[in-house]
């Protein structure tokens, strides 16, 4: 997977070239990460990307000439690359959203910056995304969002392929609780199940942790997902042991 990143700051993407899983992927060229300084493509000595708005109003615009000039020399390195232009007006990155953005084998991240960028360079862009309902001064940290999530995808990224394919999102549930030692911490032991040895039930144990989890913090991700007769059989004990509890306190009271 090659990343090519068009922005005004190249310089913020040394946090994530710097250190961790994707440098070491880039070493091992699973993905490469090339940011690019749309400031190159300027054509006046001050190197100016952006201008006031016709019509008026606060803040400056991306102007449209170094933006399509930036993404054309991308495109040339490469015309089979996906544009993808990071704006809070796109649609909402998850992990579906990077897994189909993993079968690409190039892609072009445009990070916008002031209060917008020029609706014509919008010709020159095939998918818009935002990684949530809150505003950034520019997509610079969306795009190493989109990078990070979409290259522990790739083959060869991760130590192990397991990690990618089990883990949150990926199986629609939340990450069930993990631990490791010491056996007592604190006064908090780890769960007696975890050190049975028994791999059948340690594994029920995991799946009724991941729903419990799961019905708590983000009842949303069970409508879309397929569960079991014994997923079902564990939320209807759940659901009769707190209306247990609710009745108990409501006659004492
Ligand atoms: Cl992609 N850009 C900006 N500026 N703000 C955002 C965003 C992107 N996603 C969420 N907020």
């Amino acid at each position: 997977m090659n990343f090519t990143v068009l922005t005004i700051f190249p310089e913020m993407f040394s946090l994530l070239l710097g250190g961790g899983i994707i440098k070491r992927a880039i070493e091992r060229r699973s993905i490469s990460v090339e940011p690019i300084d749309i400031r190159d493509f300027a054509k006046d000595r001050h190197r100016t990307v952006d201008d006031r708005p016709y019509g008026g109003g606060c803040g400056m615009v991306m102007k449209p000439e170094p933006v399509t000039k930036a993404i054309q020399h991308a495109k040339e390195q490469g015309p089979e690359a996906y544009t993808i232009l990071l704006t809070p007006q796109g649609r909402v990155f998850n992990q579906g959203v990077a897994q189909g953005l993993a079968g690409h084998t190039r892609l072009i991240l445009v990070c916008g910056r002031y209060e917008g960028i020029d609706e014509r360079v919008r010709e020159h862009i095939d998918d818009e995304l935002s990684i949530g309902d809150y505003v950034l001064t520019g997509g610079e940290l969306a795009a190493m969002v989109v990078i990070d999530a979409v290259s522990r995808l790739i083959p060869g990224t991760l130590g192990s392929e397991d990690s990618a394919r089990e883990d949150s999102f990926s199986a629609g549930l939340l990450e069930y609780p993990q631990y490791t030692r010491p056996r007592s911490f604190k006064g908090s032991d780890v769960p007696e199940v975890l050190l049975s040895g028994d791999h059948g039930t340690i594994k029920r144990w995991r799946r009724q942790a991941s729903l419990f989890r799961t019905v708590l913090e983000r009842p949303d991700l069970l409508m879309e997902q397929p569960l079991t007769t014994d997923d079902i059989e564990f939320m209807k004990k759940l659901r009769q042991d707190i209306k247990s509890i609710i009745g108990k306190h409501s006659t004492a009271s």
